[in-house]
């Protein structure tokens, strides 16, 4: 270990940590723009300077490793020069007024000169070019406000394996953006927004949809009904200065009433839906390949996550006939809302308005895809990041953390704890195997202490593997008694990439994969509230586990208005309406 002493705290860390760890043990806060925890030090900005006793000039905290017996100096008016010249150099040539800013009260870079005691840019200059990317559905790119901390630039490439952001030029005239200055739709981005997620300032953001929503509340021609994703409530808290992991599923409900949605539903309604259809969908393919011997379409993989059928249809074209063919909750929930729900209630499907709220900006581009109109027109007409829903709340007066609980709207409000899970990484796989095991077996799936629970699909490692031996199986399925189910779980798409590269060179084989775009799945998606850190994960994770064991019912088939869905509407999973309405497929 290695006794380091910053700002005459003393403390121990391995050998290899940084000044920065160090400093984090020592509870000494050293500002930073360009470092990311999940990432090798760049060293980049400067803004982490300190003063190293015996050292000649300053060193980066971020990237100085510690030696045994260093002494280190964060505040001497040689570090708060250095600092307050590299943030005065950076607001220089930031094109942006902070006063109308979406990120103003929320931006790093903001912070960091006010904590320097920097009000103003003090160095006369160019501003850098402003150009305004609007070219994709779900993602906003401000050149001018771009400060080059190349966080995007990294997560794009090192996390998502996608590289559609470079750094280009010198000097000043350093861009950050996809090649030859092109707009961001010319080239093979996914608009995971997990550049919006790092961008710490307003460089990079979700396109909005708070004035359309806004808009179609104020019209009282309009039955606006509202769907949360399941990992909103997970998250939601934390913009109003709530721990990670608070479960605000009962605030999240009443603040959507303040502000004058006519129902509140839940995507978790749609997700249980999902795991019908796709539980189904998994069982006549095994059964194909398995009994009637034709060529196997498997594995199944899962299709709810948009950044990751983006991302295939891209980059792995040949993974499509793989791919569910149902359509995503939140479309799910968009096709159900404007044909069953506007039956029931009686009202014109061209009246309702349905609005998203989702974790994910990829979503937004999704519910703009042709294939996603059902009803005519859009399916989905406005997609709220939860970041954005935050800013709607403050908008609206609403004192999010004094509100009581409320409860969803039935019948779209009604789900099981499966559906929860859905947004941590493994839980569509853990929730679509409750529901297939127990209609396979009769019996629930067997887990630790009596419990529901796959253990080896839960949590953060990139890749995750599991088997599941079939005992008991009955009628039409007794064919896979004895069997043994292989599944595979990805989340973010290197993580995506190396398991279809291991499908196709045959080096694994697996019956089922659940495959979601971002880290940690949708817990960890673009549109949520920033920073996003794996402890920050593992928190909202534990929310959605804790919220699917306070459920009475875990299993997606026992939801009681899933059930009269089927009796009412569809009559069974995979039925000629189904088809119409929840499937669709993807072509490169
Ligand atoms: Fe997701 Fe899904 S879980 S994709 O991660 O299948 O965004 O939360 O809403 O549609 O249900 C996201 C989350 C979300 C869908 C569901």
């Amino acid at each position: 270990m290695c006794k380091v002493s910053i700002d005459c705290v003393e403390v121990k860390v391995e050998p290899g940590s940084t000044i920065l760890d160090a400093s984090k043990k020592a509870g000494v806060v050293i500002p930073t723009l360009c470092n990311m925890e999940t990432h090798e030090a760049l060293g980049a900005c400067r803004v982490c300077v300190v003063e190293v006793e015996g050292a000649k000039s300053l060193m980066a905290a971020c990237s100085t490793p510690v030696w045994d017996g260093m002494k280190v100096r964060t505040t001497t008016r040689r570090v708060r020069t250095a600092r307050t010249m590299v943030v005065d150099l950076l607001l220089s040539e930031h094109n942006g007024e902070c006063g109308t800013c979406f990120r103003n009260g929320e931006c790093e870079l903001q912070a960091i000169a006010a904590g320097l005691g920097l009000d103003r840019d003090t160095i006369p200059g160019p501003k850098l070019p402003a150009h305004l990317d609007t070219s994709t559905a779900a993602i906003r790119r401000d050149t001018g406000k771009c400060i080059k901390c190349r966080r995007c630039v990294r997560v794009c490439h090192g996390i998502q394996g996608v590289g559609a952001l470079f750094p280009q030029g010198r000097g000043f005239d350093t861009t950050i953006g996809p090649a030859f200055g092109a707009d961001l739709s010319t080239v093979a981005c996914v608009q995971c927004g997990q550049c919006a997620a790092v961008c710490p300032v307003g460089a990079i953001m979700e396109t909005s949809h708070i004035d359309r929503v806004w808009d179609a509340l104020d019209n009282p021609d309009l039955h606006v009904v509202v769907q949360t994703a399941p990992a909103i409530r997970a998250a939601l808290g934390e913009c109003f200065d709530m721990p990670p992991g608070t479960q605000v599923t009962g605030k999240m409900v009443e603040a959507l009433r303040r502000l004058n949605f006519d129902a509140v539903f839940d995507t978790d309604f749609t997700a249980d839906l999902t795991i019908m259809e796709e539980g189904t969908e998994l069982l006549l393919r095994l059964k194909s390949a398995l009994v009637d011997g034709k060529t196997p379409k498997l594995p199944l993989i899962t299709s709810c996550s948009p950044g990751w059928i983006n991302f295939a249809e891209q980059y792995f074209p040949r993974s499509l006939p793989l791919i569910s063919s149902c359509k995503s909750p939140q479309q799910m929930f968009g096709a159900v809302a404007k044909s069953y729900y506007a039956e029931l209630k009686g009202i014109d499907p061209a009246s309702i308005y349905v609005v998203s709220v989702m974790p994910c900006t990829a979503k937004k581009y999704e519910a703009a895809r042709p294939e996603m109109q059902s009803s005519g027109g859009p399916d989905v007409d406005a997609v709220l990041t939860t970041r954005e829903l935050a800013h709607m709340i403050h908008q609206g007066g609403i004192t999010f953390s004094s509100l009581k609980d409320g409860t969803m709207d039935e019948p779209l409000g009604i789900s099981t704890g499966a559906a929860d899970i859905f947004g941590n990484t493994g839980g569509v796989m853990e929730a679509a195997l409750r529901t297939v095991h127990e209609i396979v077996t009769g019996a629930p799936l067997p887990g630790p202490q009596g419990r529901l629970e796959l253990q080896p699909v839960r949590g953060l490692e990139g890749i995750k593997e599991a088997t599941l031996r079939v005992e008991g199986a009955k009628g039409d399925w007794a064919f896979l008694e004895g069997k043994e189910l292989s599944v595979a779980v990805a989340h973010g798409l290197s993580n995506a990439a190396e398991v279809l590269k291991r499908i196709e060179s045959g080096e694994a084989s697996y019956h089922f994969v659940e495959i979601m775009c971002c880290p940690g799945g949708c817990i960890g998606g673009g549109g949520q509230p920033r920073p996003t850190t794996d402890a920050i994960r593992e928190a909202r994770m534990r929310a959605l586990y804790a919220e699917d064991e306070g459920k009475p019912l875990r299993g997606s088939h026992m939801n009681p208005a899933v059930q009269v869905l089927y009796k009412e509407y569809f009559q069974e999973p995979g039925s000629k309406r189904s088809h119409e309405l929840l499937h669709t497929h993807y072509t490169a």
